[in-house]
Parts: structure tokens; sequence; C-alpha cells
């Protein structure tokens, strides 16, 4: 099955919620709207049907999607006839009301107000007055979030340095681990020696946990006795990874909540012990977020990049969450590079984030 396939199955819950809100906004529109005015109400000659609908506005800018069509309607021989509209789909004409309501169905797929109302506003642009169908209404919203999307799509950056040092951070249970098992089978595959390092020492799960990923990516595994220091952990294996000449070292990291200032601080030396190895790394810190918690992951964000470089963010568990609009979010506030996406928890259901087809399948289109 290729990721897309994948990502469309496992968006369902963010994509359902969106289609059953567009479909809602179209339908509430048409019941209020005088029905087909084309239509007349007595017998008419069959004379050369009149268009009743304005010409579309003229846009202020190309854009690169293509214009659809006016609507199609069935013109009133085809009605006579008992000749099938060419689109039947009920649309609805775009007016401040309809907009204000699909900003509030952004909002609700955690979108966050600010971008929630940057895709309203461009996906206004130049189509006021016009009616739209819901098919043509989600096109156009993937159109607008991909374009949001695109400057913060970038696969984690291979460098120079041997061993590159990835550090990976976020809260409890956010993926991180999963995350690292998946890279370090990924950047294998791809030719790469990778060693992992199991710098979240306080839980002898924890260890446990990585051995599994690690055997199952084919990569060893440095760890330390429980309880033990993550920091002289960290500059232990980056010592073994030079020794082995290994591309990329691995570093995982425990849980730890924002509001704990003693993790935080430790979270901070490992970094100050690292970079006496080297004083380049670590060459990039993956911030992992959890698609479920919503809003929530702008929070981390914002805390994470306090005490550390975030030069990334993977966000994982996008797969049953209605919340799959905080990426957008994310994307639009931080301009972070979004590495990769998780919709699972087996070793390949990791990819590299792709806008266009993240955007579709959060509105449920196929392609
Ligand atoms: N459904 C789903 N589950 C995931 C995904 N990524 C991780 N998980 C699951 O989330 C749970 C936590 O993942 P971990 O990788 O252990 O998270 P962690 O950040 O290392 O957690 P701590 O070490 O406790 O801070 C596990 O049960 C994973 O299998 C994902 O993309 N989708
Ligand atoms: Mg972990």
């Amino acid at each position: 099955m290729s990721f897309f396939s994948k990502l469309k199955d496992r968006l369902t819950r963010s994509s359902s919620k969106l289609e059953q809100g567009l479909d809602a906004i179209v339908e509430e529109g048409v019941e209020d709207a005088p029905a087909e005015p084309e239509i007349p109400p007595a017998p008419e000659p069959p004379a050369p049907e009149p268009e009743p609908q304005a010409p579309p506005a003229p846009r202020p800018e190309p854009t690169p999607e293509p214009e659809p069509a006016p609507a199609p309607r069935a013109g009133l021989l085809d009605r006579i006839m008992g000749r099938p509209a060419p689109d039947t789909a009920p649309r609805r004409v775009l007016d401040d009301e309809m907009l204000e309501q699909l900003e509030e169905l952004l909002i609700a797929s955690d979108m966050g107000v600010d971008t929630a109302q940057r895709v309203a506003a461009n996906m206004a642009e130049g189509r006021m007055g016009r009616r739209l169908s819901t098919p043509e209404i989600k096109r156009i919203m993937a159109t607008e979030i991909a374009r949001i999307m695109e400057p913060v799509a970038r696969p984690m950056p291979l460098t120079p340095q041997r061993p590159q040092v990835v550090l990976v951070v976020g809260v409890n249970g956010s993926g991180k681990t999963t995350t690292i098992g998946k890279l370090a089978s990924q950047f294998r595959a791809a030719g790469k020696s990778v060693v992992i390092a199991a710098g979240d020492t306080f839980r002898a799960a924890a260890v446990e946990q990585l051995q599994v990923w690690g055997d199952r990516a084919g990569v060893p595994v440095m760890v330390a006795p429980q309880g033990s220091d993550p920091a002289s952990l960290a500059f232990d294996a980056i010592t073994r990874a030079e020794a082995e000449g290994a591309d990329l070292l691995l570093i995982d990291t425990a849980g730890r909540l924002s509001n704990r200032a003693d993790l935080m601080e430790e979270l901070a030396k490992i970094v100050r012990v690292i970079r006496k190895k080297d004083p380049t790394a670590p060459h990039n810190t993956l911030l992992v977020l959890d698609a479920t918690t919503g809003q929530n992951a702008l929070t981390q964000v914002e805390v994470f990049q306090k005490l550390s470089d975030v030069s990334g963010l993977v966000m994982t568990k996008l797969d049953g969450t209605a919340k799959g609009g905080v990426l957008v979010a994310l994307a639009d506030r931080f301009g972070l590079p979004i590495h990769a996406i998780g919709v699972g928890e087996q070793i390949d259901d990791l990819d590299a984030f792709d806008p266009e087809e993240f955007a579709a399948a959060l509105v449920g289109l196929d392609a």
C-alpha cells in the first residue's frame, strides 16, 4: 500500500469530520436559496436559455489551481427531455456567512483561529459570489492548505559530520522511541550505518522497548544502567559511534513534562555534554509531537524551543485523531521544518511529510 493510501485511510477521523461539516454548510445554503431560479414555474417555450448567473468574478492573481468551470446545470431543454444534469452536486453561493462557517469548521479541525482565518481568506479570494459544491470546496481547501505547508515540508537534512548526532525530544508518550525505531530502519534501508542511544535511563522498560526497535531495524542500541546520567550515556554514545565510523547517532530521551524544571534542565545538560565532544552537535534536534494533543502541540513547540534548538518536527498518531488540522497550524505558526509524519505503530508507518498528499487526505480527496 502506498503511504498516501495509508494516510488517507487512517486520517479519516479528521477528514470525515471536515467532509460532514462541508456537506452541512453547503446543504444549509441550498435550502435557504430560492430553489433553482432558472426553472420557470410555468411552462415556457423552449427559447434560448438565459444564463442568470453572473460570470465568475475576475481573479486578482493567478493561482496554479485550475479554475473550476462555472456550475454546470441542466438546460431547460435537457430538463424537458429528461436528460440528467451534468453535475447534480448541491451548490451554495460563497458569501460572508458561508465563509465564516468554513472558518469555524477549520477551527474545529484544530487548525487554530489564525490559520483557519488565513486558509478561509485565501479560499475566498476571487470566489465570492460563486456557487460551489462540496467537491469543489474540498479541492480549493486542499490547495490552500498545501500552499501554507509547502515551505516547511523538508526531510531531515543529512550533514557531513560523522556521526551526525540527532537528539530526539518531546513530552511523555509523544512517540519518540517509536519514531527513532522507524527512522533507524529507514536510514538503514538507505544504506546508512546507524547507532541508537537509549537516553531514557529512568525506566527499564524504555530501554527494552528501544532494544526491540533496534532489533527490528537491525541497528545497535547503546544502553546504560537504569538511573545513570543520560548526559554521560550520550557522551559515550558519540565516542562509540565515532569509533565505529557510524553515519548517524539517534539519541532517545526521556519524555518530559514542560512544567518539570529539573527534567528540562537535564535536557540542557545533555546538550552541553554532547557539545564537549562535538561543538557542532547535536546536528538535529527533532521534536516529536502527538497529533491527538491538538492545539497543545503549539505550546509544546514554544516550550521546547526555549530549552533546545529544535530544528525540525515529527508529528505522530495522525491515525485515529480528528485533530489532524493542528499540523497546518504548526506549519503556519512556526515555520519549522516538518520532517515526517507517523500514522501507526508499525515500522513502516512513518514517512516523509508531503504537503499535497497530507492536504488531500485531510479533506478526504483522492489525489
Ligand atoms: N497510533 C499510533 N500510535 C503511535 C504512533 N507513534 C507512536 N505510537 C504509540 O504511542 C505510544 C507511545 O510511544 P513511544 O514511542 O513509547 O513514546 P515516547 O515519546 O518514547 O514515550 P516516553 O518515552 O514515555 O516519553 C506507543 O504505544 C506507540 O506504539 C503513531 O504514529 N500512531
Ligand atoms: Mg520513549
